[in-house]
């Protein structure tokens, strides 16, 4: 049997290559990989960085889909599905609204894949795939490493993407993380993770844990069996680490170099109405990030803007804050109502969405509000946002936070990297504004179950050699 796993990209504009800081190693392919049985022949095309070969002979294809890149996905599945070929859905989107996804894929698989993925190529091969697994409990984490194999000669960013842990146990009403894994952890086993990492024998890697910290206990266990790797790392935090003294010894003993912490807002009724309400404001945030300054730990700070209370001058005092604070990266986004939050039911019942299938909208486009915030209108918040990036890597504030030399600039060479990284960044402003969800260049209707070619009922290729491609 032959397997095609698909990253797809979240649109694409004609002659314009796609956005660089988003060409990561994608993690859920390689799990799949690892979890297909080994006498599948598995091709991978990630078409963020390549052309799709759709007239390849395949019997399956299986394609990640994450809300910004649903458009893309059911425009792949479409290529596909006209050449007869079935497809099977997974990820964040379609386990948030199965039923939309369900349309344009002979199976969706809801929920982790771990447990499940065994079962829709043992189904497949018997001929009798069905439309929607799903799982009702947490998988267990362990025993199963992602395959990067598939990786071989894609030109990803120069950073190994780990998975240590996966959820959080916080609920932020805007959250998709929350209502996918609806408020829970599991972890990897320690050991596990060390093995991955020895083997992967790379320098720098990027934990992809929603919240590295969501477990103090864990992750001080975590933290300890790095710190002989003497890697380095970065990762995604709750701000209230910052408190824990122990916890930030060994953050820094451990490796660790950056950050990224949702301080999404300033305001402590917003903080509160978003479920945040343990961060009470600018001076519970002043207390913290001074903790993680005394112990050089340089931050990325995503803020949100367009909640109920904010107005102008909320995104201006996000924007000085961010300055003041020197901050090694920031994003000032407009908050987005990803469907099956509670943020979007709320939106919805009030009447307040302008888009309301807004990934599926050929109107909309990345950056713009899909919803009417209370206090400025959408157009003036999206342009703010652009603004509001656009000084945060401006020039002078670039090269007054290079001159942070405690924290941001640490040596000479963590100074010239802070210029590429922040450069990088800055290139992107103009180039994510309005990028469309979707390829431009595709034509003609998304191609619906049930309609056209007939897939999945053809008997699945059978190579015999283990992993090997027999092209027909
Ligand atoms: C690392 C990361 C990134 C990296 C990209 C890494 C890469 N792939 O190249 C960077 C920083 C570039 C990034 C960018 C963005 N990201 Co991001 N990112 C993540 C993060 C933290 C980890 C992803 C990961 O590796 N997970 C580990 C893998 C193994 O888990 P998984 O993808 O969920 O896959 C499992 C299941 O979902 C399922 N599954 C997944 N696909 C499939 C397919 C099939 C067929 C099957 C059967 C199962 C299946 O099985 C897997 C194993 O159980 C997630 C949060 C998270 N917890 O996942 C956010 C997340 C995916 N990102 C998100 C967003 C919004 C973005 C941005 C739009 C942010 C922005 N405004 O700029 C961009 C968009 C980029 C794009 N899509 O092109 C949201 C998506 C929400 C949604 N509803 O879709 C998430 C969930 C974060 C959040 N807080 O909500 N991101
Ligand atoms: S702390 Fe972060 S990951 Fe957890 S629910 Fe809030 S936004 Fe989501």
């Amino acid at each position: 049997m032959r397997l095609t796993i698909i990253q797809p990209c979240m649109g694409r504009r004609r002659g314009e290559p796609y956005i660089r800081t988003w060409q990561m190693e994608p993690l859920a392919p390689a799990v799949l990989a690892a979890l297909t049985p080994a006498d599948v022949a598995i091709r991978f095309h990630d078409d963020r960085m390549e052309p799709i070969p759709y007239d390849e002979p395949t019997d399956l294809v299986a394609i990640t889909v994450e809300t910004y890149t649903a458009r893309r996905s059911y425009q792949i599945a479409t290529e596909y599905r006209r050449r007869g070929v079935p497809v099977v859905m997974g990820g964040f989107h379609p386990t948030l609204v199965p039923e939309e996804a369900g349309q344009y894929a002979e199976a969706v698989v809801i929920g982790e894949a771990e447990g499940l993925w065994p079962q829709v190529i043992e189904d497949f091969r018997r001929n009798r795939l069905r439309s929607v697994y799903r799982s009702h409990t947490r998988p267990p984490l362990s025993g199963s490493t992602p395959d990067r194999s598939i990786f071989a000669g894609k030109n990803y960013l120069p950073i190994a993407l780990v998975e240590s842990g996966r959820g959080c146990r916080l609920g932020c009403e805007f959250c998709s993380i929350q209502t996918v894994f609806r408020q829970s952890c599991t972890f990897r086993p320690v050991a596990e993770v060390v093995a991955e990492i020895k083997r992967l024998g790379r320098r720098v890697i990027f934990f992809v844990d929603d919240n590295i910290v969501a477990d103090p206990e864990r992750a001080r266990e975590l933290l300890r069996a790095l710190v002989p790797l003497r890697i380095r790392w970065i990762g995604q935090a709750a701000i209230s680490a910052a408190f824990d003294g122990e916890l930030l010894q060994l953050l820094v003993e451990s490796g660790c170099q950056g950050l990224l912490i949702g301080l999404e807002s300033l305001d402590p009724r917003t903080l509160e109405r978003m479920g945040k309400g343990f961060a009470t404001g600018a001076g519970y945030y002043r207390a913290a990030l001074a903790n993680l300054r005394r112990h050089g730990i340089r931050i990325y700070a995503t803020f949100v803007l367009g909640y109920e209370e904010d107005t102008v001058g909320t995104l201006e005092e996000a924007l000085a804050f961010a300055g003041q604070e020197r901050f090694y990266l920031a994003a000032f986004n407009h908050i987005t109502p990803f469907p099956g939050t509670p943020l979007y039911r709320r939106l919805a019942e009030e009447g307040r969405l302008l888009h309301h299938r807004w990934w599926l909208d050929g109107e909309y486009r990345y950056g713009m509000l899909p919803f009417a915030p209370r206090n400025i209108p959408p157009g003036e918040l999206e342009e703010r946002c652009v603004a509001a990036r656009r000084r945060f890597f401006g020039l002078p504030s670039m090269i007054r936070r290079s001159l942070d030399f405690g924290v941001n600039s640490s040596s000479f060479s963590m100074w010239l990297n802070f210029f590429v990284i922040n450069g990088l960044m800055r290139r992107e402003v103009l180039q994510r504004r309005r990028y469309p969800l979707g390829d431009e260049n595709f034509s003609g209707a998304l191609l619906r179950v049930g309609e056209g070619a007939a897939c999945g009922d053809r008997e699945p290729h059978r190579s015999g050699h283990p992993r090997e491609w027999v092209s027909e």
